[in-house]
């Protein structure tokens, strides 16, 4: 559990489902990634598109002028960056502000995304969506969701390589929330071993979501119990990145796991 990365949320736009119109103004988002920083972030997730179920799309250089300020700034101050956008030109202008890796909720829908990415050697986030932001709730329905989540999966990672992606550099991720219903989220955390499998570090964003607002009967600002169930959840299964608002309770629940299952280690080990 020690190595797992923190991804703390920064999201510049008006209408994301938690925190939309927030930080909107690149100041505020600045400030909020910092804050993220000092409670313990490993890398900041900065994004200027909402994709939450039928928002709507914002031109490149809208994104743009959104996201440059805030990556260059928190950049510049040191910090690990990643962009979440799934645009080849936006996520071009992110690696040259500063970013260090392209989070693509649509695992390379853009064609030109890929050589970007392999041009940059830059990190990349693969994650799985059924439909599109405006549909992908419409009664989501899969035979198996876990194999074919771990199917999709496979498949872009072999897209990405062959255009020249180092494999090293990639990360998957299940996309919980994103053309899944309650079940289909639980199946996937509760198997989230199966897609650790596929052997390149697993990320997880269930912060907030939904799906914990049906379980709990919790609006979106009173979640963060059941999110950090699902984080605690996830990385005992073997996910390595938890993307995540409330960054300084997660890595106080991570350290607190770690410190459980770091005692529990040496008497396996004395049981021999
Ligand atoms: N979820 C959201 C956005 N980007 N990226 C990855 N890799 N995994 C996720 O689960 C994921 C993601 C949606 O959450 P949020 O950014 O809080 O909201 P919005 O899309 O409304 O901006």
């Amino acid at each position: 559990m020690a190595a797992t990365i923190v991804m703390g949320i920064v999201n510049v736009t008006p209408d994301s489902f938690s925190d939309g119109g927030r930080y909107l103004d690149p100041a505020a988002a600045i400030a909020h990634g910092r804050e993220l920083l000092a409670a313990g972030a490993d890398l900041l997730d900065v994004g200027g598109e909402s994709t939450r179920p039928g928002a709507v799309a914002v031109t490149s250089e809208e994104e743009k002028q959104r996201v440059l300020p805030v990556i260059e700034a928190l950049a510049g101050d040191g910090a690990r960056v990643s962009v979440d956008t799934s645009k080849a030109d936006v996520a071009a202008a992110a690696l040259a502000a500063g970013a260090g890796i392209v989070n693509d909720v649509t695992a390379l829908g853009d064609p030109e995304m890929a050589a970007v990415c392999a041009g940059a050697r830059c990190g990349l986030v693969l994650m799985h969506m059924k439909g599109t932001p405006r549909t992908m709730q419409d009664a989501p329905t899969y035979e198996d969701v876990v194999a074919e989540v771990r199917e999709f999966l496979a498949g872009r990672l072999e897209v990405a390589a062959a255009a020249g992606v180092d494999p090293e550099r990639v990360w998957v991720d299940p996309g919980i929330g994103f053309g899944k219903t309650v079940e289909h989220n639980l199946e996937l955390i509760a198997r989230i071993d199966r897609i650790a499998d596929l052997g390149r570090p697993v990320v997880v964003g269930a912060s907030r979501k939904n799906f914990l607002g049906a379980i709990t009967g919790r609006e979106v600002g009173e979640r963060l119990g059941g999110s950090i169930a699902v984080a605690l959840a996830a990385v005992a299964g073997g996910a390595s990145v938890l993307r995540v608002h409330d960054v300084a309770a997660t890595v106080d629940a991570l350290r607190v796991a770690d410190a459980i299952i770091g005692r529990r280690t040496p008497l396996v080990g004395a049981d021999r």
